[in-house]
């Protein structure tokens, strides 16, 4: 189930964190669809519990499969997904089979009206009882097995997926959300989940629902939360038979590449040479909704030079199937997305250049960002060549004959005569502007007869990188 289920020549999914159904629905038919969006990962669609402050994280603990939260109820969730559906953008849902919700005092009312008492392990709403759950034990050594996949993440009532009740009520969750016509899932907390039980899950789960345009006998996607850092006891190859799983030391190395910690020229060997998983298995991102709350070397939307020239390698590269991250605004870990003094979820708006501007950052809005998910469309099925680096920070490449990138990230300029493999013309670097009416608003490269171009990235030029590609000629 690694076949995410794309349009045409469409290749990178976007996560729109928090954001709400009609928002997305309104995201796919203005800019998403437009600009070559594959796909969106959604926020988990199912109740939670209601807590103080209304952080994002109250998300991650149902209560219910009644399918309302913040970011809407059933029928918004069900249009949304055929609005997008319509103009070729698939919808992948955050899903939590692991656990239902953690302590709470008390009966705890969730976000569809439901009640639970989540310390007795009792979720009338679905109906789960305590039997459904694994003994109540704490994680404290990360590299036993047992802990790991049948204690309590972070006190999360913990499901048993080997009981028949527990897996018929995920299974029937699944299936209603397919119905609905969504194309796959992320699987959260997938590392505390037996690898048998949910291969059992995954193989019962209906076909994609033709309705909504998918060709007969499609396996819905799955892509499969597992941090593996390497050497875990519970690592990433129990899982990525059975989907893709997200490729955690990715998100590490590249933070690391453009941070300035390891050169970029040995970035020429990225992807399974750095013992990353094999393509078709990986879900790569620069930055998650977890990571990018933690300090290190993962980069965000706070380092923003960085973060462009990271992405634009991400989406340059032929590796993994990518992912990118449109977060909100936020201090520190409990920060909750834009909301209105009632508590609901606000939605984003945009200044006179697209960009967001009421605490949505919107990176998919980014020029250089939504210029690299064309770019990486518009190179599709070519091959890496022509690597130059020089020696250093400085690298430039080629996709086919179809696409070129250059990065500077030394304190000097790169100015020089390179091959970029593309038929002589004039080309718009998309990174720096845009092609509009036929004219370049950034700078452009002209290319002569053997390939060769002069390229300038500028140690203080805005961005630090620069793409060329056939569909951008002046
Ligand atoms: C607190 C204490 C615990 C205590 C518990 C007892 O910290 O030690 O056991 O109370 O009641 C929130 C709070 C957390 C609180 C917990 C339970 O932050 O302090 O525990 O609720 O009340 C998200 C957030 C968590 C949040 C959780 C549930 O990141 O902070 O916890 O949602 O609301 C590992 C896993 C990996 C996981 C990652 C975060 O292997 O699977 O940790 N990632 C996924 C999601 C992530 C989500 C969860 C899993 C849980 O990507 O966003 O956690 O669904 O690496």
């Amino acid at each position: 189930q690694h076949n995410p289920h794309w349009w045409g020549n469409r290749n990178t999914i976007v996560h729109l964190f928090e954001w709400k159904w009609s928002d997305i629905a309104q995201e796919c038919e203005s800019f998403l669809g437009p600009r070559g969006f594959a796909g969106v990962q959604v926020s988990p669609v199912n109740e939670n519990i209601i807590a103080a402050g209304r952080p994002w994280w109250e998300r991650y603990q149902p209560i219910s499969y009644k399918l309302t939260t913040r970011s809407g109820n059933e029928e918004e969730f069900g249009d949304m997904v055929r609005r997008c559906n319509d103009v070729g953008v698939r919808i992948y849902v955050d899903v939590l089979l692991n656990h239902m919700s953690g302590d709470f005092d008390g009966v705890a009312v969730g976000t569809a009206g439901t009640e639970a008492e989540p310390r007795m392990k009792s979720f009338p709403g679905v109906p789960y009882t305590a039997q459904d759950f694994h003994p109540t034990c704490e994680i404290t050594d990360w590299n036993d097995r047992f802990q790991v996949q049948q204690c309590e993440l972070v006190g999360l009532k913990d499901l048993d997926q080997s009981s028949d009740w527990v897996r018929s009520k995920l299974i029937e969750f699944l299936d209603h959300l397919i119905e609905l016509g969504v194309a796959g899932f992320r699987v959260d907390a997938a590392k505390h989940m037996a690898s048998e039980d949910l291969e059992y899950i995954y193989s019962s789960l209906s076909n994609l629902n033709i309705d909504h345009g998918f060709p007969h006998n499609s396996r819905p996607f799955i892509f499969q939360e597992v941090i593996d850092h390497g050497h875990e006891t519970v690592s990433r190859d129990e899982y990525k038979d059975l989907g893709a799983v997200t490729e955690f030391r990715f998100s590490e190395e590249i933070g690391n590449a453009f941070r300035g910690n390891n050169a970029l020229k040995w970035l020429q060997s990225w992807g399974t040479g750095w013992g990353f998983l094999p393509s078709g298995q990986a879900l790569t991102f620069v930055d998650n909704h977890d990571n990018q709350r933690d300090a290190g070397a993962v980069l965000n939307y706070k380092s923003p030079r960085q973060y462009k020239m990271a992405t634009a390698f991400h989406l340059a590269y032929p590796y993994g199937i990518s992912r990118v991250m449109s977060s909100f605004a936020f201090d520190d870990h409990d920060t909750p997305p834009p909301q209105d003094a009632q508590e609901r979820i606000i939605s984003p708006e945009f200044d006179e250049d697209g960009a967001c501007v009421n605490g949505w950052i919107c990176e998919h809005r980014w020029r250089q960002i939504y210029a690299m998910v064309g770019f990486k469309n518009a190179v599709r099925d070519t091959e890496i060549t022509g690597w130059w680096d020089n020696g250093d920070n400085q690298i430039s490449f080629c996709r086919g004959n179809k696409g070129f990138l250059a990065f500077n990230n030394n304190l000097y300029d790169l100015s020089q005569d390179l091959n970029t493999c593309l038929p002589a013309g004039t080309y718009c670097d998309v990174i720096s502007g845009s092609l509009i009416d036929g004219s370049c608003t950034g700078k452009s490269v002209t290319v002569n007869e053997n390939g060769y171009g002069y390229i300038h990235i500028g140690s203080d030029d805005f961005d630090g990188v620069l793409a060329l590609h056939v569909d951008a000629k002046v």
